[in-house]
């Protein structure tokens, strides 16, 4: 008998890997779709199955964290033998423009799951993962963070998280329901939201080069970050689901890097070098040298990279009110009690978050070149 899970969040980064994961593992797949004006299926399209067919296995259904009643819906028709909760506001600096919208879906969203599953007498049967963050330790208040490090949230976003952090436990202590939390730090991937540092900074790398941008604007380059894949990471939140008992677990890379130097590393993946120079908001990132053979095997006219062209600036409007400026995990106990071993490293994430918008943006260039200005047609 195949299993079944319902994943929350399925439209996002993790929800399509995490999808694209258990179906190859013969899951049948629900997952829960926000109600949106455009289709906002990009990421699962691959994934996607006529419902007319009587083998299908990935199933959507509207739904949204904030309305209880549809979660309980949902859940006593799919009847799951795994939850992963991954639907969120997943955005720290939106967060603090959406204080209460985010305590709602990220805090209360969580516990309506858990209650469902509890009201539904589904408890011994179904298993809880939660999406816990790197963001629940905010200030740093120890180096490497791991599942003992006290919390300190930076954000509104973080506090939501940690009354779902604890909540979890909560229902796991209270009524010895099989939950978990994943706490997981940063992961990214050619998929990752357009507006999350990483993807923003390779997306303008690729334009940059290709000719389609002069500048990227970025916040805090300071900020050390502990990036992994998110392929390697939708593994882990399986193979805790799998395990005897129920228990917290940190995924990380255990590297931390700046801003800045993610930015160096995904120029010089296109072969061209920044140098930084100036402190805070005067900072800037300029071309000082680039690798003609490099650029040519990328197809990338060598004429579009000029040398003293600034192509990084600091605009004060990404900084957060409360930043987190260190984060690197340590993923022992991950790695000895489940296995998981994580196989991109930063190199390999950078390169393949670069190639791909190298790709993507080929195709803006294709049109622009074709006459057909950026793509975007006004409609009437
Ligand atoms: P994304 O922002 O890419 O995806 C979030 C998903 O949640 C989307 O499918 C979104 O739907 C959905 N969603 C948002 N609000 C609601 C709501 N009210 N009801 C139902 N669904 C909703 O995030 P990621 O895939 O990167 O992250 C997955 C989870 O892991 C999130 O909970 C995030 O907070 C957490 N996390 C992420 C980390 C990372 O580095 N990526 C690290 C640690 C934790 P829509 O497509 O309609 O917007
Ligand atoms: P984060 O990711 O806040 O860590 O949350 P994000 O990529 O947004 O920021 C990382 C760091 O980069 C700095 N920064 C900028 N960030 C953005 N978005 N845009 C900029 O222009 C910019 N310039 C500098 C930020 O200040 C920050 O220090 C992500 C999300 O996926 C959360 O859901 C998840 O819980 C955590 O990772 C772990």
């Amino acid at each position: 008998m195949s299993k079944t899970a319902l994943i929350t969040g399925i439209t996002g980064q993790d929800g399509a890997y995490l999808a694209e994961f258990l179906l190859e593992k013969g899951y049948r797949v629900h997952g829960l779709k926000r109600r949106s004006s455009l289709f906002n299926t990009d990421r699962i399209d691959h994934l996607y199955q006529d419902p007319h067919d009587p083998d299908r296995r990935l199933t959507l259904h509207y739904g949204d964290l904030t309305d209880a009643t549809n979660i309980i819906r949902i859940v006593q028709e799919t009847q799951p033998d795994e939850i992963y909760n991954l639907g969120a506001q997943s955005h720290v600096k939106v967060s603090f423009d959406t204080p209460e919208y985010t305590a709602n879906a990220d805090g209360l969203g969580t516990l309506r799951i858990l209650e469902a599953i509890r009201l539904l007498g589904l408890d011994r049967k179904c298993r809880f993962y939660q999406a816990a963050t790197s963001e629940l330790y905010g200030l740093v208040q120890e180096v490497p963070q791991h599942e003992r490090t006290p919390f300190y949230p930076r954000s509104p976003y973080a506090v939501a998280k940690l009354y779902a952090y604890w909540i979890t436990v909560n229902y796991r202590e209270a009524y010895r329901m099989y939950a978990c939390n994943g706490i997981l730090f940063n992961h990214e991937s050619p998929i990752r939201g357009e507006t999350f540092v990483t993807r923003k900074i390779t997306r303008a790398v690729a334009r940059i080069a290709l000719g389609l941008q002069d500048k990227l604007y970025l916040g805090n380059l300071s900020a050390q970050r502990d990036w992994g894949h998110a392929r390697d990471y939708v593994e882990a939140m399986w193979l805790m689901l799998q395990q005897e008992a129920p228990e917290d677990y940190v995924v990380a890379t255990g590297v931390t890097t700046t801003v800045r130097d993610f930015v160096r590393m995904s120029f010089a993946e296109l072969g061209i070098e920044v140098e930084f120079s100036g402190k805070g908001e005067q900072e800037k990132g300029v071309i000082i040298d680039a690798d003609e053979q490099r650029l040519t095997a990328l197809a990338i006219d060598p004429a579009t990279v000029k040398f003293g062209q600034t192509v990084v600036t600091v605009d004060p409007t990404y900084y957060r009110p409360t930043e987190v400026d260190l984060l690197i995990g340590d993923a022992t106990k991950a790695r000895q009690q489940l296995g998981w071993e994580p196989k991109y490293d930063l190199s390999a994430l950078v390169k393949d978050m670069v190639l791909s918008d190298l790709r993507l943006m080929r195709k803006e260039e294709y049109l622009r070149n074709g006459g057909f200005g950026d793509g975007y047609e006004p409609h009437s």
